[in-house]
């Protein structure tokens, strides 16, 4: 037997350099260097938490992945695909997608590191606070985003707002100097009427009696 008859050829395919950005709360772009000899790329992704692959092939250079939950991490990989056999996967690319709170910066023509207290529309209200009631944050608001109520009959003083986002923590306090505010006394969900939540506090002999709002934008992950 002549092992001089014999050769090994070895290919060396390319892995494609592959780059992700977040262009959305539930989107992220991909795109990739052709290799040469490539005539489609397999990408690989994940939630950063799953042990599960999903797989998606192309001829592009380029690729959208949709329908990602927001804030969250995902895991990115990509490899070429040629008639004599497949590259390595690229090393992992992980990147979290936008934020809801981000979305909607980016909607009003706002940076995502705008400052959240900005009152560009001299409102009174805060970009936070527009964004937690669904206001619009570039015209001024002509009517009040929440309801003060007393009911005399009940003896319950009331706060009624409209709760439509998931990344926002909602908290109503109570006070009887407008210096010291808790939120105790406060039934957080004495009302749901679909987003119109109304919190109360019963009244008592008190001389005064106080509710305010307190919004905060949460990093909490939600689900879509
Ligand atoms: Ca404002």
């Amino acid at each position: 037997m002549l092992l001089d008859d014999f050769s090994i050829k070895t290919v060396v395919i390319a892995s494609p350099q592959l780059s992700a950005d977040a262009v959305s709360a539930t989107r992220v772009d991909l795109a990739w260097n052709a290799v040469t000899g490539a005539n489609r790329y397999r990408i690989g992704y994940k939630e950063r938490s799953a042990l599960v692959w999903n797989a998606l092939i192309t001829s592009d250079l380029f690729s959208t992945i949709d329908n990602l939950k927001p804030n969250t991490a995902y895991d990115f990989q990509i490899k070429s695909e040629t008639l004599e056999g497949s590259s390595p996967y690229s090393a992992t690319t992980t990147i979290t997608t936008r934020t809801e709170l981000q979305d909607w910066l980016s909607t009003h023509n706002y940076n995502l590191d705008a400052d959240l207290l900005a009152d560009d529309d001299n409102d009174q209200v805060p970009l936070i606070l527009e964004y937690a009631l669904g206001m619009e944050p570039t015209q001024a608001a002509v009517s009040a985003s929440s309801e003060i109520v007393i009911d005399r009959t009940t003896k319950w003083l009331t706060l009624t707002y409209s709760k439509v986002r998931r990344d926002v923590d909602y908290e109503v306090q109570t006070s009887t100097d407008l210096m010291n505010w808790i939120t105790a006394e406060v039934d957080q969900t004495y009302a749901i009427d679909d987003t119109f939540v109304t919190a109360a506090v019963p009244l008592g002999i008190e001389t005064g009696r106080f509710l305010r709002l307190v919004v905060s934008a949460n990093a909490a992950t939600v689900g879509n």
